[in-house]
């Protein structure tokens, strides 16, 4: 069966161009997905349409109006949790789109960030999901991110089921440094191992190599494993540090 992912917006163009291309909709064409964005506006019966008015008390700005996202979500019946996406949720991570992926369904309502009635929140929304620490002019772009993160991780989407589980991550840890042709470029080598064919060696190189990129730049992500383990001390040891193989100095 499709995982199905309805999206509600004011933008429904935006969604539907977004996950009507490439992967996505590939996966849609195949069966493997089912998004369904529907549009707030087509529940509004006034002239203009509106999907949004000024703030009980003042302000600046204007607020999403129940009305419209009451209404859809009584006509569409969309699948369980409603997540509202906004800054103030719980954070998406790789674990969650792993969980979401697995799971029956679900929907994503687009906030605007001048606000959403706080009913709609409060007896409507199952929870609040955040993409990350910064504030965007609506929830859309977060709910593609969302589409994209999960719809990825359904079984059958990507090419080649391995690269989406070895990828950075997968195991805790960024990924290792990936290198095609040419071998040498304006003076820049493959370092040889790549090409030496022996791969249980090139295994255990990369294994380094994400190790120390990882200790570098998400230390954090080192810690969250539970620091390294006895074998990542003993390949980070066989591996000295060949980020710089011939000792010039690094562009960036
Ligand atoms: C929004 C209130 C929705 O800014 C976001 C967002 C940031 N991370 N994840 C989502 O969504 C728009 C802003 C303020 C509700």
């Amino acid at each position: 069966m499709a995982l199905r992912i309805d999206v509600l917006t004011i933008f429904p163009e935006l969604v539907d161009g977004f996950a009507s291309e490439s992967l996505l909709g590939r996966a849609r064409t195949r069966g493997l997905l089912d998004v369904r964005v529907h549009d707030l506006r087509a529940a509004t019966t006034d002239v203009h349409r509106s999907v949004d008015d000024t703030p009980y008390g003042g302000g600046a700005g204007m607020v999403l109006m129940p009305g419209p996202i009451f209404d859809t979500v009584d006509a569409v019946d969309p699948p369980r949790p409603l997540f509202l996406l906004g800054p103030g949720g719980r954070r998406l991570d790789q674990a969650m789109a792993r969980a979401l992926a697995d799971s029956d369904g679900f929907s994503l309502l687009c906030g605007r960030y001048e606000g959403v009635d706080e009913r709609v929140r409060r007896h409507l929304v199952d929870e609040e999901l955040s993409v990350g620490d910064y504030v965007l002019a609506g929830g859309e772009v977060a709910a593609l991110v969302v589409l994209e993160a999960v719809g990825r991780l359904v079984p059958g989407v990507m090419g080649n089921d391995a690269s989406a589980g070895e990828e950075s991550f997968a195991d805790g840890l960024l990924e290792y440094p990936q290198y095609t042709k040419p071998p040498s470029y304006r003076g820049m080598e493959v370092p040889e191992i790549l090409r030496s064919g022996d791969h249980g060696r090139i295994a255990a190189w990369r294994r380094a190599q994400a190790l120390r990129r990882t200790l570098a730049h998400r230390p954090d992500l080192i810690e969250a494993r539970g620091g390294l383990s006895a074998d990542d001390e003993d390949v980070l040891a066989t591996w000295p540090d060949d980020t710089d193989p011939d000792g010039a100095t690094s562009a960036s």
